[in-house]
């Protein structure tokens, strides 16, 4: 609810940019924001916010905004209306269909879809109209490993424990730095206090990187680790807590597969992994033996352990460790979170995955999605199987995805490429036509995605602020619209009726009225406590949100597998460990190559906000850091360019020599490289940076996922 204050007035919302969802509080009128500031009173986020919510302003008045449907012609974008843009998109989409079938439709839906909730609820609608098995997100740049694990342990998807942060003694970081990324698969704003409060009540931080990031900066150990080789690292440690823990007393008859375990990991002694990963043993065994001694412990990966070749492996490995610990879903430890409305159905999605495979590389479909990886080539080859058209929402994948250029090329010879986006990006100058939505503070929200993953059960209605720009729509209503024109017309008098019928129907449906809906249905709705229960308008009255208190255990209930047991060793990943031990060999190329990972900066988000100034003050962020010994090697000095190299090509970027890197690791962020022809983002030219993702080898996959596998790429560093 806004409280009005003559045409200015308070409105409190959550931050939609990152998995945070910071509470804030924003003073304005209908077109000027005032002040943004974190709103005390949130229950989740305590007034805790970040740079980039201020920046969230900025998006309304960007003169480089797109505030039109916009039609490619050969001078340039020109626009257009929202009734031609429909017209025509239906009639090349068609067209396409028609004459090389469904699959030559592909669909890309990235990462700012899940941060809205009008896109999650009416993208899913499209899709099944389009009738294409070509599906890709940002899902297989990023936590598609969380997802395989969860399916496979858990029996669906999004059955996924999160850190309960906030009562752990004991807290193993693998991959991620949430001091600066805010968290990611554990909705949890203002981190940094969390992990200190940790310490405060006598408990431990224990951060796994090799890099010493901010987030290793304040945990009471860093442990340096080769990139990629996390999978090992796990083994090693599950191997030392079975044998220090008693199972018949940190597991129930609700684990299967017990037996299976000692034998997957009784080779990996921490001895045999710590050539391979770098880590001593002693430090692996004192990690094990305080993760089991621990009154509660959590071991947590991110990015840095989803996006390398054994992300599936790891996320595996992360699960069973806080299980054999006694930590799944016990408080401090590994916890299903209850949010209000609830997105894991009833049916579990085991046994989905594997229907279909990539046209050129055969790699498998999981959840009704293809590796992203494997998009541009399926453009490239020409076959009955080639993608022609494409649709991407909220996406970049020419900067987020392996092999840019590779893509950028492919997206040149579509014979029509839709984009629903607000900026001409690097993406999104390639298309045909460009349909922009309703953006940032002009839109109402509800998190149905990240109080799924939150470390404390939120629920919190964001009104819009701003005032759309006349004729503006939702990105629903552009979804809406595409997806009546894409369902089949049916013929006849019964088909016509019944048409007419589901018309009215979808008329009625609105992201609200489903948010009612799933509110009341949901574990504290009115369908089970009339009185009392939630609907959209209590929870709009409750301007900060509702505190629906801490997690609590929720097993088996929580668990989709079709025996409501715990598999903690599914065939799948048991013969792919045994795969990967066998194949090990040599440890660290002595080649003079590098291993390349990846970063994040407090001040950016993905490939976009670069355009704001308010974010994009000071020195270029786009750096290669590198240690000071490789740089001594190498001649170089802070700020001189060097070029880096893969098979895939060459990125020329100055160099940072950065202690915190690990020897014979070198870091680029992702999400740069503005430089483009017809890319219209006015960025301040020492942020143009270049792509990560134009040295990214798509062909490297996680095998048993297809998730990219970023981190540990070899790559050639040379002085300009
Ligand atoms: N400021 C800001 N916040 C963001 C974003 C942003 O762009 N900017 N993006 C948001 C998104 S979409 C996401 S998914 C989250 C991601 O959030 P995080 O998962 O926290 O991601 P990163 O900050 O990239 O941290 C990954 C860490 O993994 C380390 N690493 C790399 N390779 C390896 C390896 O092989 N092993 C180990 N153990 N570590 C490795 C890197 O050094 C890095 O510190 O952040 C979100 N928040
Ligand atoms: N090498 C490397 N590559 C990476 C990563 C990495 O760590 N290393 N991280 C990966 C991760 S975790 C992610 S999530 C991906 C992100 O990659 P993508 O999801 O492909 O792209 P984004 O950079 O998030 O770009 C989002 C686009 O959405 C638009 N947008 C913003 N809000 C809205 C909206 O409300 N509606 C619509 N329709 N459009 C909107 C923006 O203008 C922008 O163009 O990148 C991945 N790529
Ligand atoms: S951490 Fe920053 S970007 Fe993320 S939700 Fe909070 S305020 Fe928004
Ligand atoms: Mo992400």
């Amino acid at each position: 609810m806004t409280l009005k204050n003559g045409t200015r007035r308070t409105t409190f919302r959550s931050c939609n940019l990152c998995e945070a969802i910071c509470g804030l509080t924003i003073d304005h009128d209908d077109t000027t924001v005032f002040s943004i500031r974190g709103d005390p009173d949130d229950p989740l986020s305590q007034g805790y916010l970040c740079p980039k919510a201020v920046a969230l302003q900025d998006l309304y008045a960007d003169p480089d905004r797109l505030r039109t449907p916009v039609l490619r012609t050969d001078s340039g974008f020109v626009p257009i209306s929202w009734d031609d843009a429909f017209d025509r998109i239906e009639r090349e989409l068609w067209k396409v269909r028609d004459t090389h079938g469904n699959d030559a439709v592909a669909v890309y839906l990235g990462n700012p879809t899940v941060h809205n909730y009008g896109a999650m609820l009416f993208a899913p609608k499209l899709i099944k109209a389009l009738r294409t098995k070509n599906r890709f997100s940002a899902t297989s740049v990023d936590q598609l490993p969380h997802h395989f694990a969860a399916h496979h342990m858990f029996g669906h998807g999004l059955c996924i424990p999160v850190p309960d942060i906030d009562r752990t003694h004991f807290m193993l970081i693998l991959g991620a730095n949430p001091v600066v990324s805010n968290g990611s698969l554990m909705t949890a704003p203002g981190v940094k206090r969390r992990l200190q409060a940790i310490q405060q009540r006598g408990g431990q931080v224990v951060v796994v990187d090799p890099k010493r990031t901010q987030t290793a900066a304040l945990a009471d150990e860093h442990i340096a680790i080769r990139p990629g080789t996390d999978a090992l690292f796990l083994a090693s440690l599950l191997h030392v807590v079975l044998e220090v823990v008693d199972l018949s007393q940190t597991l129930g008859p609700l684990f299967k597969n017990v037996s299976m375990l000692k034998s997957c990991v009784s080779a990996l002694t921490p001895e045999f992994t710590a050539t391979h990963t770098g880590v001593p043993a002693e430090t692996t065994r004192q990690t094990a033996v305080a993760l089991a001694e621990a009154t509660s412990a959590v071991v947590y990966g991110r990015m840095g352990v989803s996006t390398q070749a054994n992300g599936g492996l790891c996320h595996w490995l992360i699960n069973v460790l806080n299980s054999v610990t006694g930590n799944l879903d016990r408080p401090g430890g590994h916890m299903f979170p209850a949010p209000a409305v609830s997105v894991v159905s009833q049916r579990g999605t085991l046994g989905k995955s594997g229907r279909w495979h990539s046209a050129v590389r055969q790699l498998p479909e999981f959840e009704g999605e293809l590796p992203v990886s494997a998009l541009a080539e399926d453009m490239l080859t020409t076959g009955p199987k080639q993608i022609r058209a494409f649709i991407t929402n909220a996406g970049n994948p020419v900067l987020s995805t392996p092999n840019g250029r590779q893509l950028d090329r492919a997206l040149e010879g579509l014979d029509f490429f839709v984009a629903i986006d607000i900026y001409v990006n690097e993406t999104t100058r390639h298309a045909n036509i460009i349909l922009p939505p309703t953006a940032g503070l002009e839109t109402d929200h509800y998190d149905l995605v990240f109080n799924t993953f939150a470390v404390r059960n939120v629920a919190k209605y964001s009104p819009a602020a701003l005032k759309p720009a006349a004729g503006a729509r939702h990105d629903y209503q552009i979804f809406k619209e595409l997806t009546r024109r894409m369902t089949r017309r049916a013929s006849g008098i019964g088909p016509r009726l019944k048409g007419s019928v589901r018309r009215a129907a979808e008329a009625w449906t609105t992201p609200q009225r489903l948010l009612n809906i799933g509110l009341m249905q949901g574990p504290y709705g009115a369908s089970k406590k009339p009185k009392s229960g939630l609907t959209l308008r209590r929870l709009k009255r409750a301007v900060h949100g509702v505190d629906l208190g801490p997690l609590t255990p929720r097993l088996p209930g929580a668990l989709r597998t079709r025996d409501h047991k715990v598999d903690l060793a599914p065939d799948i990943f048991v013969q792919h460990l045994a795969a990967v031990v066998s194949a090990l060999t040599e440890p660290v190329p002595s080649d003079g190559t590098f291993a390349l990972i990846g970063r994040r900066d407090l001040r950016d988000n993905n490939s976009w906000m670069h355009n704001t100034t308010r974010l994009m003050r000071g020195k270029t962020r786009c750096t290669l850091q590198m240690n000071p010994v490789d740089a001594e090697r190498l001649a170089l000095e802070n700020g001189d360019d060097v070029s880096v190299r893969s098979r895939v090509g060459t990125i020329e970027l100055p160099v940072e020599v950065s202690d915190a890197l690990m020897p014979g690791v070198v870091s680029i962020p992702h999400g740069y490289g503005h430089n483009r022809r017809g890319v219209t983002l006015k960025v301040a030219s020492q942020h143009a940076g270049v792509s990560i993702n134009d040295v990214q080898d798509e062909q490297i996959v996680d095998p048993l996922t297809g998730n990219a596998a970023f981190s540990g790429q070899r790559v050639t560093v040379s002085r300009l």
